[in-house]
Parts: C-alpha cells; structure tokens; sequence
C-alpha cells in the first residue's frame, strides 16, 4: 500500500510537472481592436511640390499634401502604429517568420506605405514603380542601416532585420519631401490605423499587455490590457494636438 501511495504521489507531482511545462502557443484566439482619435487643430499637412520630378508629378491631379498627421472624418487619426510593447512570456514559443515579404513601394515618389511593421528575418521588399531613380536609407540603429539605390522602374530589393526596432526611419537621398517608418518586432502583434483611425491585433495568447501607439508627430500613448481565451478588447486611443 505504501508503495501505491508513493506511486499516486509521484505520478500527480510528474502530472503537474508536465502541466507547468506544457508548451505555451505562439500564437492565441484574442483580440484588441479600437479607434485611434485626434483632437484639437488639424495639422496643415504642406503640399508637396514634385515639380522636379515631372513623372511623378504627372501621376497625380492635385498636389499631395505631406503625411506627419493625417486626420480624417470624426478625428480619426490614420498612420498609427499599435503594438504590443511587453507582457508575452520571456518563453513563449517564437511566432513563426511569415513566408510573404512585407512591401514597401516608391510610387509616385511617396512611400506605400507611410507607416509599416514587419517581424524580424521576414522579408521586406522594397519596390521602384517610378520611372525615376529613388534612393531608399534606413536609418536603423539596432538593426544594420542600408542605403540602397533603385534607378529605374521595376526594380526590386529584399531585406531583413535581425533586432527588434521601434522604429527605424526610412527616407530618400534624392527626394526629401519622402519618409516613412518601419517598425521591426519579434512577434506578430501589431496592426496600423487606417483612414477611419481604427485597428485590430489578432491571435494574442491570453495575458496582460503593455501595449503602445506610436505617431511620428504626437508621440506614444501606453495602455494595459487584459485578454482571455477568443474575447475581443476595445482599446481606443487619443492623441491631442501639438
Ligand atoms: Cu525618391
């Protein structure tokens, strides 16, 4: 009987050892949604003179106005960058790098897009749909920097990133008036707000998160949330006018 008794009791201390280390997901069913706002002044977003570049200039009917604060209809503020800062588990398993490259386009001698985030080791692709020569630089500081020059139209050039980056900015030698920011994570939670100021982070692991909005002009604001099994959290943001 003692025997037994020791048996039982090694075989639950072996189940809840085996319980502990159960592999964690990667990836979870949660998500966090929500609207990125604006309020105050609408900033005046200076028109852009592409006369120098008569062949981009020729793809648009009006001057295009700079992109450091683009606001919408009901404040909705577009370009922002949501993130989860912190809060995965230091041994939660890696996501796995997607197969897709992310891609960025010179078009028009703007970049496409403006606001961008990638995972490290995945692919960024970086395209020339002008037929001028555009002059990409990654001004990187966890990551290597690179200076890559695309003469003509069609070409395309691929890069990763091996570090976590938030963020790298990225601007054309030849262009000044071109920037964009590209944001480097090691996992995939991270979503930009569109035109109607919203954005959602899907497949998060239950858990408690830091997570963070980012705009290049009105800075960072910070947010705790809570997620658990497939449930959807609102999280909305508001910047104010600087
Ligand atoms: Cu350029």
């Amino acid at each position: 009987m003692r025997r037994l008794g020791l048996t039982i009791a090694l075989g639950a201390a072996l189940v809840g050892l085996v319980a502990a280390r159960a592999p964690r997901a990667a990836q979870g069913g949660a998500t966090v949604t929500g609207k990125v706002k604006f309020t105050g002044a609408k900033p005046a977003n200076p028109r852009i003179d592409m006369a120098e570049e008569p062949q981009c200039k020729a793809k648009y009917t009006t001057a295009q106005p700079a992109e450091e604060g683009v606001v919408g209809a009901s404040g909705a503020l577009a370009n922002v960058f949501v993130y989860v800062k912190s809060g995965l588990p230091a041994d939660a398993p890696k996501a796995p790098v997607p197969a897709t490259a992310v891609v960025i386009d010179q078009d028009g001698c703007r970049y496409k897009p403006h606001v961008l985030g990638i995972q490290v080791g995945q692919n960024l692709e970086i395209r020339n749909s002008d037929p001028v020569l555009h002059n990409i630089k990654a001004k990187a500081t966890k990551n290597r920097p690179f200076n890559i020059s695309q003469p003509t139209a069609g070409m395309k050039t691929n890069r990763t990133f091996a570090a976590p980056e938030v963020m790298v900015a990225l601007e054309c030698n030849v262009h000044g008036w071109m920037n964009a920011w590209l944001a480097v994570l090691p996992h995939p939670f991270f979503a930009v707000s569109g035109t109607d100021g919203s954005f959602t982070i899907k497949g998060l692991p239950a858990g408690t998160y830091t997570v963070e909005a980012w705009h290049e002009k009105y800075g960072v604001q910070t947010a705790t949330v809570t997620v658990a099994g497939t449930a959807s959290k609102t999280q909305d943001f508001t910047f104010a006018a600087k």
